[in-house]
């Protein structure tokens, strides 16, 4: 294998990196006790316009690393002072922060010992390259942990955006109606369990019919949202609130008296009252229920749909309990 077909590998090498090139540009942080590799491994990066963050301590690695974003870590075995790619492995896999405790380590170490090699790799190490490294393995090593790192996290942030599709309302952000009868049984259940008494709201706007034949459904979508963010301003973070149906919000309350939740659903009657999103009048109508001893949460609703029923009767914007 002549140093010829070497250098035109190597260029091949640099070039599909290049081609691969990051989408953003990427920040690693090297931690490296010697100035002069460190210099030598930024340079190669910042030809790829790949940033390199340097520290030369693991105070200083650690410091780094809390500040920025950094989407791999590289790191030399042997630090000074004792210290060594282990610390790294530490402070990255202990973050309290999920995302961050995954970034991907790549080790560098002139130890040629397997054993040391293989538990640096099972203590959270990524990869492992032998010094003298390589430039072109370096960096193609580098850039794979960069990429599967960057795919994983993605993939992430998509099944935690479906998640929240699949619980929340799109309109309101409120719960959805899947979701808060996951939820009832359990607060139910709890609050049984502690003796405390628990409430049902149900609030149900009166002729919203009228307001979005008049004045157009998106209209009416922008009613729905300000009743949203009423419930939610005259909520405790522990209510859990949902729209139920069209027009329709629930609220079941955590303890909650009988009379608390009234003072509760006055509060929100008069501020919808009160609110003129669009500079429309709107009002809405009440029915309130508290949990009786062995009764599902079926029932419950059932209870508190009958109550709203009853407000609806006596001329809607009222209670009824
Ligand atoms: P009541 O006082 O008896 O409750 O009369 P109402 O007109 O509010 O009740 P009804 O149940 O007859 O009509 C509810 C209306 O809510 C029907 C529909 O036009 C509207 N609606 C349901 N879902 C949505 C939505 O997502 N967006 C908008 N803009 N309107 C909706
Ligand atoms: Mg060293
Ligand atoms: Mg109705
Ligand atoms: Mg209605
Ligand atoms: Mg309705």
């Amino acid at each position: 294998f002549d140093k010829k077909k070497l250098v035109a590998l190597q260029d091949i090498v640099h070039s599909v990196i290049k081609k691969r090139s990051l989408e953003h540009t990427a920040s690693i942080l090297l931690v490296e006790d010697s100035i002069a590799v460190a210099n030598a491994i930024s340079e190669q990066f910042r030809q790829l316009g790949t940033l390199v963050r340097h520290g030369s301590t693991v105070t200083e690695a650690k410091e780094i690393f809390n500040t920025f974003d950094i989407d791999l870590v590289i790191s030399d075995y042997h630090l000074a002072d004792q210290e060594t790619g282990y610390d790294i492995i530490n402070i990255v896999r202990q973050d309290t922060n999920p995302a961050k405790s995954q970034t991907p380590i790549l080790i560098i170490s002139a130890d040629t010992d397997k054993l040391a090699r293989v538990s640096l790799l099972t203590q959270g190490a990524n990869d492992f390259i032998l010094k003298p490294y390589d430039q072109a393995e370096l960096l193609v090593r580098s850039t794979n942990l960069i990429k599967a790192h960057a795919l994983l996290q993605k993939v992430s942030q998509q099944r935690d955006d479906l998640e929240k599709m699949a619980m929340v309302d799109q309109l309101t952000n409120l719960y959805n109606r899947h979701s808060f009868y996951d939820m009832a049984p359990k607060m139910i259940s709890l609050s049984r369990r502690n003796n405390m008494s628990l409430c049902l709201l149900v609030i149900d706007l009166d002729h919203f019919k009228n307001i979005n034949d008049s004045y157009g459904h998106s209209t009416g979508d922008i009613v729905l949202k300000t009743v949203a963010s009423i419930l939610q301003n005259n909520s405790r973070l522990e209510d859990a609130l949902a729209r139920y149906g069209g027009e329709e919000f629930i609220s079941l309350m955590p303890n909650c008296s009988q009379s608390g939740a009234f003072d509760v659903a006055e509060r929100i009657r008069v501020a919808i009252s009160k609110s003129d999103p669009e500079g429309l009048t709107i009002t809405a109508s009440i029915g309130v229920a508290q949990l009786k001893s062995n009764e599902t949460f079926e029932e419950l609703f059932v209870r508190a749909d009958k109550n709203l029923y009853k407000a609806k009767s006596k001329g809607r914007n009222c209670i009824v309990t």
